[in-house]
């Protein structure tokens, strides 16, 4: 692992359907994550904000695909291709890439710049599946679609600025699904991800689930991308997010989980990037959930109790 980390946010709301979400990377960073970073020995360097237009100044359906529905699509796509370019850009200065959303539209973007020079894993901490394409969105919300995005599938095959060019779907593990539609469950069974749901985690722990994961994503990649949205945990937790849906991990859980990542890092030096996505602080109570996001982002850099 690079010992410098480059904060770079992505206060990007284009692909929720509930504004709030921008302010994101100001609510996780005013709750301490340079500090946090600092404290587990790396060296957090923050690169400022991407600039993104108000949604307000924007047309949400200027330009759909051919089929199907995908709301604020070209603005999703300028931002996503700048991201992608300062992600690759900090892998290649030899940085670590920690993106702060913003939706999680902003992962497109992510998962394309980590990708570009390097097969890649991805590990989905997320109540959903994020498997939606343009043509079978319930929503037209972009921050439903990453890893279709990414993966290329339905209207996606056209849009080279979406995709991860070197994504393994083999390598790609949910933890925690417990939200899906009726087309991305089909999907999800038909394709070659592994799908670890809130009850493979009632039933066998979260320690083992996310060793499951990790295996997963490590295995025939050269380093796995850390997708965590924050509607992951139980509302209990974190209040502060979009679509929440109940049912999710602890507050420890998701600290123990965050850790067996780090300790897979420090071992064999696995994590290539990460974003952490959906905080809302307009339905945040007291800021804890861009606290628990700072908190928990810090734990995949080795943050311990003792
Ligand atoms: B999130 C839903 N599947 O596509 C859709 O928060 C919800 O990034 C998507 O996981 C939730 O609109 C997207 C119903
Ligand atoms: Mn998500
Ligand atoms: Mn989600
Ligand atoms: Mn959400």
């Amino acid at each position: 692992m690079s010992s410098t980390v480059r904060i770079i946010g992505a206060p990007m709301d284009y692909g929720a359907n509930r504004r709030g979400v921008d302010m994101g990377p100001s609510a996780i960073r005013y709750a301490g994550l340079a500090d946090e970073l600092e404290g587990t020995g790396v060296e957090p360097v923050d690169a400022g904000d991407l600039l993104i237009p108000r949604a307000e100044e924007r047309d949400p359906d200027a330009t759909q695909p051919r089929e199907g529905n995908a709301k604020f699509l070209r603005e999703v796509g300028d931002v996503c291709s700048r991201l992608s370019e300062e992600v690759a850009e900090t892998l290649a200065d030899g940085a670590f890439p920690l993106v702060l959303g913003g939706d999680h539209s902003v992962a497109i973007g992510s998962m394309a710049g980590a990708s570009r020079t390097a097969t890649l894993g991805a590990i989905w901490f997320d109540a959903h599946a994020d498997l939606n394409t343009p043509e079978s969105s319930p929503s037209g919300n972009v921050h439903g679609m990453p890893l279709a995005a990414a993966l290329g599938r339905g209207a996606f095959a056209e849009m080279e600025w979406a995709n991860a060019p070197n994504l393994r779907e083999d390598a790609i593990a949910y933890v925690g699904l417990r939200s899906i539609d009726d087309r991305e469950r089909e999907w999800v069974r038909d394709s070659e991800m592994t799908a670890f749901t809130m009850a493979d985690i009632d039933e066998r722990g979260i320690t083992a689930v996310v060793e499951d994961a990790l295996d997963v994503a490590t295995t025939g990649t050269d380093g796995i991308h850390v997708s965590l949205d924050l509607d992951w945990l139980d509302p209990n937790a974190a209040p502060g997010v979009g679509t929440p849906v109940r049912g999710g991990v602890t507050y420890r859980e998701a600290h123990s989980a965050l850790e067996r990542v780090s300790v897979r890092n420090a071992d064999e030096g696995v994590l290539r990037s990460m974003d952490v996505v959906e905080v809302n602080p307009i339905l945040d109570e007291r800021n804890e959930t861009a606290t628990l996001a700072a908190d928990l982002t810090a734990s995949a850099f080795g943050k311990r109790i003792l």
